[in-house]
């Protein structure tokens, strides 16, 4: 494994120790952007630097037990005259919500994992990685900054995120050796994965009935979808990898229709067939094994489609 770019990350931070940082995610900030987000914040912070996060989304309530989520700013902090922006977890500059609100001369540093990254950046470290909470650990540990506990709490929250508790394929052996290194920082491991894993409101066990009333196996081609109607609130990864233990299955989908007739989609691959790819004909992205689309327009016509687009793929 080569880290990319791995001896840039001291020095351009360096050239911005008395400067303006702001830290960015990716629209629907999942916990690998969040927990990677405040990681770096706490950082920053305990080294002197001047940095704000910016979220414009609302934290999930699921989301409160995580260390420095009190560097996060919900509005744009306008006055706030940022010289660099660490972009974490975003493949485009367009997966960051209202980035039009930024400086598009302001200096970038491009911090991410997902495969389809247009490296946007100044500065541009992609690597192929479980998560942005494992490259920002390896790049810490790169360049000897100690962890604090809290620091280390999030980091391995956004890696067991990333990894569904250690147990997808972008588990590597550095994931566990990164994780292992974690945990020497008084972490409450099992604390975290109970926050992650058992912490469900009775509106989610609603979603989980809806999800398997609407599941549609297909045996020939071996997919499996689900549709979630009027689904506000994001479900996390749970009901994709709820369908995912059927057998025989290769390709996972689920839809979820929103108001205004926009409609997510998310994808994941159980073999060699690459949903990235397949979710770029729709203008999605993401990783070859998970990906997501966002359509707008009729949820029966577009799920239609993307089956139809979706039987042709298999088939070749
Ligand atoms: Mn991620």
């Amino acid at each position: 494994m080569t880290y990319d770019n791995i001896d840039q990350f001291l020095p351009v931070l360096t050239r911005h120790k008395n400067n303006p940082i702001l830290i960015v995610g990716h629209k629907d900030p999942d916990l690998d952007a969040i927990g990677s987000a405040t990681a770096l914040g706490l950082q920053l912070q305990q080294r002197g630097y001047n940095c704000k996060i910016w979220v414009t989304e609302r934290i999930p309530t699921d989301y409160k037990f995580l260390p420095g989520l009190d560097l996060i700013e919900r509005k744009y902090p306008k006055n706030f005259n940022e010289k660099l922006i660490v972009a974490l977890d975003s493949s485009h500059l367009n997966r960051i919500r209202d980035y039009e609100q930024l400086d598009i001369h302001t200096e970038i540093l491009n911090i991410d994992h997902h495969s389809d990254n247009s490296y946007f950046g100044n500065e541009n470290i992609v690597w192929e990685m479980s998560s942005v909470g494992e490259m920002l650990a390896t790049l810490f540990q790169h360049i000897g900054w100690d962890l604090t506990s809290d620091i280390a709490t999030c980091l391995y929250t956004a890696i067991s995120f990333d990894t569904g508790q250690f147990s997808y394929s972008n588990t590597t052996d550095h994931t566990f050796e990164i994780a292992s290194l974690l945990l020497k920082h008084n972490i409450q491991h099992h604390k975290i994965i109970e926050r992650l894993t058992e912490n469900k409101t009775p509106a989610y066990f609603q979603q989980i009935q809806n999800a398997l009333n609407n599941m549609i196996y297909n045996e020939d081609y071996r997919y499996i979808y689900t549709t979630l109607p009027h689904c506000k609130e994001s479900p996390g990864n749970d009901i994709i990898n709820f369908i995912r233990m059927r057998k025989n299955t290769d390709v996972c989908i689920v839809f979820r229709d929103l108001p205004n007739q926009l409609v997510k989609i998310s994808l994941r691959s159980k073999t060699d067939f690459d949903v990235a790819k397949f979710a770029a004909k729709f203008k999605g992205g993401g990783h070859k094994k998970a990906a997501g689309i966002q359509l707008e327009g009729d949820i029966n016509q577009i799920q239609k489609d993307v089956i139809t687009a979706l039987e042709h793929e298999l088939i070749r």
